[in-house]
């Protein structure tokens, strides 16, 4: 279940609102093939794994996969049905998975078929690995973890406004590779990227996938030589904005190549429930996305925070 979880790994930042899945075939103890999903719409990690192998599978062999098998028709075909056609007979799942469409009936499905199946088995690793895709649909929004970087004395920005350096170069080290690398998008307020001019990526020595930039700016403020709307970057970047943003600054956004997406206001402030429906729902060329790592300034934290829609909160502690 392990090797399934580090296969399903490899589909962070392209598998959408879809879940990462891993699977591999035991045969006496060793792996003799393996599949992932590699990405939204592309098949799913069972049918790579068999589409893949093209030996016989006997009885005795094992399926190991961190999602329950589906069993319904979406942008691909069950994989219920081709474990069946296969021959495969012994199934140990991770979870069930949260998808009303499926919910244990995919477990359901093969064991009517007398397919042996056998879990959750380390379901809290498997349901963590796919937090944000369980938050999709327990709670039709994504899932949220706030990290805030302060003094021991509270202290965020130095008086004036101006960015303060608070973390060492290992909390930063750690927070690209298990925060930012972690999540399918980085959020942050408009007036951080005015203050800070942030570049919101992942810098790392291990090849870690990059999520999208998303940026709350309700009035378009954005400067247009913001580092994250520039070059290369403002392909990877969304900025979310108010009915009454100027629309000639949106066109000029698009232009070059940024993703700007209309939400309502309630009360001067985004409506969350439409801010939720927008990241979720995939289009042309956008995936929608499960998570996302709000990283400030303290308007945006407090805004989520009276939103209640906060699933896990990271302070990083600065000695300055
Ligand atoms: C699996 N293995 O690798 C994945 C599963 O639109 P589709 O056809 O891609 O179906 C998407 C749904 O299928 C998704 O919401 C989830 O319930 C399940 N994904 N299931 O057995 C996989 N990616
Ligand atoms: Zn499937």
């Amino acid at each position: 279940m392990h090797r399934c979880l580090a296969l399903a790994e490899r589909g962070r930042g392209k598998v959408g609102t879809n879940p990462l899945v891993g699977a591999v075939l035991v045969r006496r103890g060793e792996v003799i093939a393996e599949g992932w999903h590699a990405g939204f719409g592309l098949p799913h990690a069972e049918r790579v794994l068999l589409d893949g192998y093209h030996g016989d599978v006997d009885p005795e062999d094992v399926l190991y996969v961190n999602l329950e098998p589906c069993c319904h028709r979406g942008k691909t075909p069950p994989c219920t049905e081709i474990l069946q056609e296969r021959g495969v007979k012994r199934v140990v799942y991770g979870m069930i998975d949260p998808n009303a469409q499926m919910a244990g009936k995919g477990i359901e499905a093969l064991r009517r078929a007398q397919v042996e199946c056998i879990g959750p088995f380390e379901r809290a690793r498997c349901e963590w690995m796919n937090r944000g895709f369980v938050s999709l649909h327990t709670k039709s929004r994504l899932w949220v973890t706030l990290k805030r970087a302060q003094l021991r004395d509270g202290e965020i920005a130095a008086p004036g406004g101006a960015s303060l350096k608070i973390t060492s170069a290992s909390q930063d080290r750690w927070a690209h590779e298990w925060l930012r690398g972690r999540h399918d998008a980085i959020l942050v307020g408009v007036q951080t990227v005015i203050t800070d001019d942030p570049l919101l990526t992942v810098r790392s020595d291990r090849a870690l996938p990059s999520p999208l930039r998303i940026v709350l700016d309700p009035h378009c403020r954005i400067p247009p030589g913001a580092r994250i709307i520039s070059g290369a970057l403002a392909a990877g970047t969304v900025v979310i904005v108010g009915p009454e943003a100027e629309s000639a600054k949106c066109r000029q956004l698009r232009g070059r190549g940024v993703q700007v997406l209309e939400v309502p206001l309630l009360d001067r402030r985004f409506d969350y429930s439409a801010l939720w429906r927008v990241l979720m729902t995939p289009t042309d060329g956008f995936h929608g996305i499960a998570s996302v790592l709000v990283e400030g300034g303290a308007k945006t934290w407090q805004s989520f925070r009276e939103e209640g829609a906060i699933d896990e909160e990271v302070i990083l502690m600065g000695d300055g």
